[in-house]
């Protein structure tokens, strides 16, 4: 009996021993990651030992081994997450791109006016329109460094986009404050900062929270720009650009608006919001 219990003792101290050995090495390892960050954007050899992160890695991943590379749904494996499923444009400007919304004309239209946990979890069709949800969004850019696509498209079929760089925002705990570092290019305009000049009319939403119908961290004490402008969005005071506004809604800002190219009445029959790791195509 005695001899039983000494077995068993050292057995579970080894075990205990065993598993501080795994965390130190795991610490160790998470260290190494961090000290190396800013050479995560271009390597991406290093991703081909690993699940993929994004859909870039996808992408390079079926390039590497010669294997077509079309757009559509993929499971992703992002750091410290469960895995989920995201729609992948393979097609745009290189491809490697993670879709994180889409408006469109589609057999079911989905409704953008939406709360707080909606916008939390996502929500849509991801082959339809949808929004992945915060949560995503938020362990999605916080992994490397991300440029942020809006694709447009008009009623006359012209189309028309919009890249920013270092695009990211904070989890739940932050109101998910979103930021980005420039606005790149794109024949859409700027319209994440719009006409942000006058005083009585803040549309530069880079640095805002989220709001919806009913959580208020907009930029106006005066009312809810979610409520006023039938959206979800990091609004101010409120905004120049709505991509979860109302549907065929042409009220001013109301609609699926980018100010910069349609101004705040005409609301787009298209939108896609898309990341990809910044420096894919170097
Ligand atoms: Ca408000």
């Amino acid at each position: 009996m005695l001899f039983k219990f000494i077995i068993l003792f050292v057995t579970v101290n080894l075990c205990v021993e065993l598993g501080n050995a795994a965390r130190t090495k795991q610490t160790a390892r998470r260290a190494n990651t961090t000290a190396q960050g800013h050479h995560r954007t271009v390597n991406f050899d290093e991703d081909e030992k690993r699940d993929p992160i994004d859909c870039g890695a996808i992408y390079r991943s079926q390039e590497r081994k010669g294997l077509d590379i079309t757009s559509g749904v993929y499971k992703i494996y992002p750091e410290d997450s469960v895995p989920f499923k995201v729609f992948c444009d393979m097609e745009t400007d290189g491809g490697g791109w993670t879709v994180i919304q889409r408006r469109g004309e589609f057999k079911h239209q989905e409704d953008f006016y939406q709360g707080w946990n909606d916008y939390k979890k996502g929500f849509g069709d991801g082959r339809g329109e949808f929004w992945l949800g915060n949560d995503k969004i938020y362990t999605l850019t916080n992994q490397r460094k991300y440029d942020l696509r809006f694709d447009l498209e008009d009623y006359e079929g012209a189309k028309r986009f919009a890249l920013y760089s270092g695009f990211r925002i904070g989890d739940e705990s932050t109101d998910y404050r979103m930021t980005y570092d420039n606005f790149v290019t794109g024949d859409a305009g700027d319209s994440l900062i719009g006409v942000s000049s006058a005083d009585n009319f803040k549309t530069n939403v880079n640095g805002m929270k989220f709001t919806t119908k009913d959580r208020d961290n907009d930029g106006s004490s005066e009312w809810n720009c979610a409520q006023h402008y039938k959206g979800g969005w990091w609004y101010n005071k409120c905004h120049a650009a709505n991509p979860n506004g109302e549907r065929k809604n042409n009220n001013s800002g109301e609609g699926i608006d980018w100010f910069t190219w349609h101004g705040l009445t005409y609301s787009l029959k298209k939108m896609e919001m898309k990341i990809r790791r910044s420096k894919f195509n170097l």
